[in-house]
């Protein structure tokens, strides 16, 4: 079936003016990929309200009191998710067989959580406390994405150690979407959610560089590490990925400062996060299991590493590093 190709302008909140894939006449569904569409919620908490349509093909204004802004910014995180995965790694949409998922805005009234969900295979944004800023940024649309991603590869189950690492992977590839988008107004970071204020003073959700730097996450693993909520026991397979990405010790990238000690007291030497970010991908979709732990994770990075690099490559000694760097050894 063939259809129209639209590109519209989205005026969004947190990535300021952007390209968005819509269809005629006007609506917010991308015919380029997956025909992924947002939808208006409209402050119901459940079905799919109405798909966003107008008779111009420009979307919101930049301001959360004009309903299409955080429109624009979903649409536009899920785009960019899409073609991360899609030109990073060849996968074709979150199943890998070019069916687009869609987006929920306007869920609940001040609602501060997004989430994916996989019995719609769609994500659903709040718009934050007051209503004023909702949880739409490019970081926090690529992380709700990839949870349907690691649901349709590792599926990692979503308590435990395991619960850990599939936190970790939605952080990981949300910090790799927003340094390949290279968003002039949304520039990269080793941050989750800096751009939502969801803490109302200005600093982010998470730090890979050094999780515990929340008051909550954990910066290496210990034995009982399971037992923490998911999201504190992602923290030390955030760090590895900073440490394996950037290397241990103090760096400024984009104007943000990092200080990234390792546990052992052991220097990493970074190999670059495209190189990280492949690992990764390859150990989600080819070594990971339902059950895999941090054991198994440093296991099966390094299994990557090698078919990737060699097992006498740097890439593969960096690997076996910066786990020793949060405490995951031989
Ligand atoms: N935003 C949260 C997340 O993606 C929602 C949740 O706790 N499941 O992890
Ligand atoms: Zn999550
Ligand atoms: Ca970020």
């Amino acid at each position: 079936e063939w259809q129209a190709i639209e590109n519209g302008v989205g005026n969004t909140e947190y990535s300021g003016q952007v390209t968005l894939g819509t269809a005629p006449s006007y609506t917010l569904t991308d015919t380029t990929r997956g025909n992924h569409k947002t939808y208006n919620l409209n402050h119901g908490t459940s079905g799919t309200g109405t798909l966003f349509s107008g008779s111009d093909d420009v979307w919101g204004d930049g301001t959360a009191s004009n309903a299409e802004t955080a429109a624009a910014d979903a649409h536009y995180g899920a785009a960019e998710t899409w073609d991360y995965y899609k030109n990073v790694h060849g996968r074709n949409g979150i199943k890998g067989n070019g069916v687009g998922a869609y987006s929920r805005v306007h869920y609940g009234n001040s609602y501060v959580n997004a989430f994916w969900d996989d019995s719609c295979f769609c994500m659903t944004y709040g718009d934050g406390s007051g209503n004023a800023s909702p949880l739409t940024a490019l970081d926090v649309a690529a992380h709700e994405m990839t949870h349907g991603v690691t649901s349709n590869t590792a599926g990692l189950v979503y308590s435990g150690e395991s619960g850990g690492l599939n936190e970790a992977t939605s952080d990981i590839f949300a910090t790799a979407v927003e340094f390949y988008a290279n968003n002039a107004t949304d520039k990269g970071d080793y941050l989750i959610g800096e751009k939502i204020d969801i803490n109302g003073d200005g600093t982010p959700l998470r730090y890979q560089d050094k999780p515990s730097k929340d008051g909550a996450s954990k910066d290496a693993w210990y034995s009982g590490i399971g037992n923490v909520d998911v999201h504190y026991s992602s923290g030390p397979a955030n760090h590895f990925f900073y440490l394996l990405s950037e290397g241990s010790g103090a760096k400024t990238i984009n104007g943000v400062s990092y200080d990234s000690p390792t546990s052992d007291g052991l220097p990493v030497t970074g190999i670059g996060r495209d190189k990280a970010a492949l690992i990764w991908f390859k150990a989600l979709t080819t070594k990971f299991t339902s059950t895999t732990n941090y054991a198994a994770a440093r296991t099966g990075t390094l299994a990557a590493a090698g078919e990737l690099y060699g097992t006498t490559s740097a890439e593969y000694k960096s690997v076996a590093d910066a786990w020793a760097g949060i405490n995951v050894g031989a």
